[in-house]
């Protein structure tokens, strides 16, 4: 075709070019004004790219994939000039990355599209990515300014103490559900990064915790809102926790000089209070109702953490206490008072009585008169009517030889006496009647035994 000395002419339009000794060629095309950490080797990242040979034509797309690209760097997941030009990238920058063929595909190409040898142009946006070595620390590369993922959820919980431990219940709260989440952490109930984000947290404090997929939902992702590899960012504020082991704390705030006797299990008391949310919000006071607040220690009427509070105080004593919930209301709460609430009561100890033994309305504290009826018979005419009775009854109260149960009016409880001891129900007491409640007990017994 072509004689001998001939001049040829070729129409020449270049579509690529290389040589061996180019090297991955990187451009930024924009970069977002910070820039807290670039993608090393070894991180995980997710991008965004189209891949196109050097004449424009693409071959490959993120686009088409309806999602990111998700993907380890520097590991030999990636061709080598891939794995090269994403190093030093920030979060929401875009680079044009120009691979020569031999850190591409080399001479024999890649599936149907470039069967030639050919440099190709990666334009990436990274999406986000995250490090899992520990000696990069468990920080995420952190999110772009303009990132297209926004936080998941939101997460409220309480603290009293300095930093929740494994098992603490923390309450959280996504604000869309708009009521509280209770968990337990470091026990694999929730993602294992949001289990190593919320140690540490204090009460009142805002945190963001970022996760990177593999401590959160994996390749898979869940649902319809969490992408698979999907890096989550948690803006957590912190409120409140508790742990079961936790007791409660008590802070003195004031103590009487002289205190002959503190309260104990079994005592009755009375005591005024304020009872409070950890934040502060006002549950009940005392100070709303007439007198004040009273209750047999050790008994069932008030919550253990307030009972275990209100035992060893003298009167006079003011305290702060803080009680868990599960030594409160419980994770269910009451009425008025949230579930899981951890509460603040400040104590006053007003009153505090040696309650008597149960069943009993009156004991003796000296020894009884050797003849009772006799002895309570003031005026020896043979009978024992209420009136009689009552006198007797004071008499020795005020004398401080007996004790009248606490807590109750005392003409309700001799009243009560009289009538269980006026047998018959005619209005006086006679000898024959009399009994005190220590012989009713011992006859009692002997009538079951027989
Ligand atoms: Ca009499
Ligand atoms: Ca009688």
């Amino acid at each position: 075709v072509i004689p001998p000395d001939a001049t040829l002419v070729f129409d020449v339009m270049l579509v690529d070019v290389w040589n061996q000794d180019d090297r991955v060629r990187t451009r930024s095309m924009s970069k977002p004004d910070r820039c807290n950490r670039t993608v090393q080797s070894s991180d995980f990242v997710r991008y965004h790219y189209n891949g196109t040979l050097l004449d424009g034509t693409q071959f490959d797309s993120s686009h088409s994939l309806k999602g990111t690209y998700n993907t380890y760097v520097g590991m030999g997941w990636l061709i080598k000039g891939m794995d090269e030009g994403l190093v030093g990238m920030c979060l929401g920058e875009r680079r044009s990355i120009i691979i020569p063929p031999f850190l591409a595909y080399g001479e024999k190409g890649h599936g149907r599209v470039c069967v030639c040898v050919c440099a190709h142009g990666f334009y990436i946006s990274i999406a986000d990515g995250y490090n899992s070595s520990p000696a990069l620390g468990r920080d995420a590369v952190g999110l772009p300014a303009h990132t297209s993922y926004q936080p998941v959820g939101f997460l409220g919980l309480k603290t009293i103490y300095a930093g929740p431990k494994v098992g603490s219940v923390l309450i959280l709260s996504g604000y869309s559900r708009n009521h509280t989440y209770d968990t337990y952490i470091g026990m694999g109930y929730i993602i294992s990064g949001m289990d190593q984000g919320l140690q540490g947290a204090c009460m009142g404090e805002r945190r963001r915790i970022i996760i990177p997929p593999h401590l959160a939902y994996g390749e898979q992702g869940v649902g319809d809102n969490i992408p698979g590899s999907a890096v989550l960012m948690f803006d957590v504020h912190v409120i409140d926790f508790h742990n079961p082991s936790d007791t409660i704390e008590i802070l003195t705030v004031a103590k009487p000089e002289s205190c002959n006797q503190s309260s104990k299990s079994g005592d009755y008391i009375q005591y005024r209070y304020n009872c409070s949310l950890i934040d502060g919000f006002r549950l009940f006071s005392s100070y709303d109702q007439d007198g004040p607040q009273e209750a047999i220690l050790g008994g069932q009427k008030v919550i253990d953490g307030l009972d275990l509070a209100l035992q060893g105080m003298c009167v006079g004593e003011k305290r702060v206490v803080v009680v868990p919930p599960h030594l409160g209301h419980g994770e269910k709460g009451a009425r008025g008072v949230p579930g899981s609430a951890v509460l603040v009561f400040e104590l006053e100890l007003v009153h505090v009585e040696e309650s008597l033994p149960e069943g009993y309305m009156f004991v003796w504290d000296a020894d009884a008169p050797a003849n009772l009826y006799e002895a309570m018979d003031l005026n020896k005419d043979g009978e024992i009517p209420l009136e009689e009775f009552s006198t007797f009854i004071k008499t020795q109260v005020t004398e401080k030889k007996g004790r009248l149960m606490p807590g109750a009016d005392p003409d309700k409880t001799i009243s009560d006496m009289f009538g269980n001891q006026d047998r018959n129900k005619d209005g006086k007491i006679t000898a024959d009647e009399l009994k005190l409640k220590t012989d009713e007990d011992a006859e009692k017994i002997q009538h079951e035994e027989l």
